[in-house]
């Protein structure tokens, strides 16, 4: 027996550690540009054009040049709160709705060149681009399709038009991270002088697909954003709430940018056959531009912690809009609560307790997916099971009894999304307690509950469409509810 007993252990112990392959993946999978976009997480929106100064939401388009004149245009400023704030890049409205382009597009005379701003020698994005270099961020672009200034938007002239803008600023700024193209299309506006109303087919007019070989020409590594993708989807609220069912998957191709999907937009599709992640845009005050009316209607740093919980929480990207006012700078008010917000937000995840704690999986794919690459801080590395073994625990040995509120989990989305059902549980005392559960994880997930002193926490999949595989987990004590 005394001789059994070793060869059994080196049995078990070449069993559960031999080389596994890894599981094939399944469904679709980020692409390498859409990868390095979810790992951004959090980056700022730009509301700023002649709709700063009239105070308005949607300029009409008739707007005078000279309307657009900020005293103390600073986008270094943006940049350095940006920076500060712990976002990673910056998106700009190029040009909205009402057609007024922050660059001096060649192409048309209503832009900054005609205001007297600088005496029409400024260029906001090339600034901007030298804000964000010098603070290492990103930078994007918003090119509003709908233009109620041009006088032949709604004919194919528009299309030419609105590509060669879109070839300036994706030529001459540098590397662009996200392109935005936004769902609001035709109505009422100036149009050149004809002041009608100019409705085009959401479906067939913009021709999508040609303008989306241009960006992947000229700036290969940019994502593009729009209702329905090609790479990442709207969210279908502007409200800051990220679905708790959340596919990174989409059946792009049955969908087009300005159709009515707003539900699905926020699920996804379970089965869809593209993988557009979901980017969460919503603004730090009431409206998207800046209204000194609502300088006290700022969002507080309380309130932006909860929308990062209902944004990044819920494996989306948080895309905050922060519109600079008349003066072409971020409003105190905004900085403040922007800032305060970091500190919040820091001292929430300040106590991790599960890295490099003793963990332990029901099952095990073999060496190289053992589950302490769940709690070992390094993304790369992922626990997962035999093909077969579509359920599954990991449980986190905390040592003694220690005090946890929150959890994050992270699924190793190289080889898709998979999980479609899981649930957390706690060791108190003699007893396991459910502290969450939830349906999907994708990239990230993180989760509020009440605090426990748990000696263990133990994370079961309990539905998954194919063997789990999950890369991360962490556990937080934080001194929030
Ligand atoms: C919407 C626009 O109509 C708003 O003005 C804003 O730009 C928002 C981000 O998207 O569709």
């Amino acid at each position: 027996m005394k001789k059994l007993f070793p060869l059994s252990l080196i049995l078990i112990l070449l069993f559960s550690c031999k080389p596994a392959s890894p599981p094939e993946p399944v469904g679709p999978v980020p692409t390498e540009r859409q990868l390095a976009w979810h790992q951004l997480e959090y980056y700022m929106f730009v509301h700023f054009t002649v709709n700063t100064f009239t105070d308005k939401e949607w300029g009409y388009g008739d707007e005078k040049e000279s309307v657009f004149n900020p005293t103390a245009m600073d986008c270094r400023q943006w940049a350095k709160v940006a920076k500060e704030a712990g976002m990673k890049g910056i998106i700009i409205t190029a040009k909205h709705h009402d057609g007024f382009c922050l660059w001096p597009s060649k192409y048309t005379e209503h832009s900054v060149k005609n205001s007297v701003w600088k005496d029409g020698t400024g260029d906001v994005v090339r600034e901007l681009r030298k804000a964000c270099d010098e603070y290492g961020l990103k930078m994007g672009v918003y090119l509003s399709p709908w233009d109620r200034n041009s006088a032949v938007y709604g004919t194919p002239e528009y299309l030419t038009y609105y590509r060669n803008q879109l070839n300036e600023l994706l030529t001459e700024y540098g590397d662009i991270f996200e392109v935005w193209f936004d769902g609001a299309n035709g109505g009422d506006g100036y149009y050149g002088g004809a002041r009608e109303t100019r409705k085009i087919d959401n479906k067939t007019f913009y021709d999508w697909p040609n303008t989306h070989k241009i960006v992947r020409e000229l700036q290969p590594s940019a994502v593009m954003f729009s209702d329905a993708g090609p790479d990442i989807r709207w969210v279908g609220n502007e409200s800051g709430m990220g679905s708790l069912t959340n596919w990174c998957l989409l059946k792009k191709d049955e969908m087009y940018p300005g159709g009515d999907f707003a539900k699905i937009l926020g699920e996804g599709h379970e089965d869809g056959k593209h993988w557009v992640p979901a980017e969460v845009d919503v603004s730090i005050r009431p409206g998207w531009f800046y209204h000194a009316t609502q300088d006290s209607l700022v969002r507080t740093p309380e309130n932006l912690l909860e929308l990062y919980y209902s944004s990044v929480g819920r494996n989306s990207n948080l895309l905050l809009n922060v519109p600079p006012d008349r003066r072409g700078l971020l409003n105190e008010k905004d900085v403040e609560s922007l800032l305060a917000f970091k500190e919040l937000r820091t001292k929430e995840f300040a106590s991790e307790v599960a890295k490099g704690k003793k963990i332990n999986a029901s099952h095990c794919r073999g060496k190289g997916f053992h589950s302490s690459n769940i709690n070992d801080g390094d993304p790369s590395t992922c626990w997962s099971t035999d093909d077969s073994q579509l359920t599954a625990d990991f449980t986190i040995d905390l040592g003694e009894p220690t005090e946890v509120n929150r959890i994050l989990v992270q699924e190793y989305i190289q080889l898709g999304q998979r999980v479609q059902e899981f649930s957390v549980d706690a060791l108190v005392g003699s007893e396991w307690q459910k502290v969450t559960e939830g349906t999907t994880i994708g990239y990230k997930i993180i989760r509020k509950f009440p605090v426990v002193k748990a000696s263990k926490i133990r994370v079961t999949i309990k539905r998954s469409k194919a063997c789990p595989v999950i890369s991360n987990v962490e556990l937080f004590r934080s001194p929030g509810m």
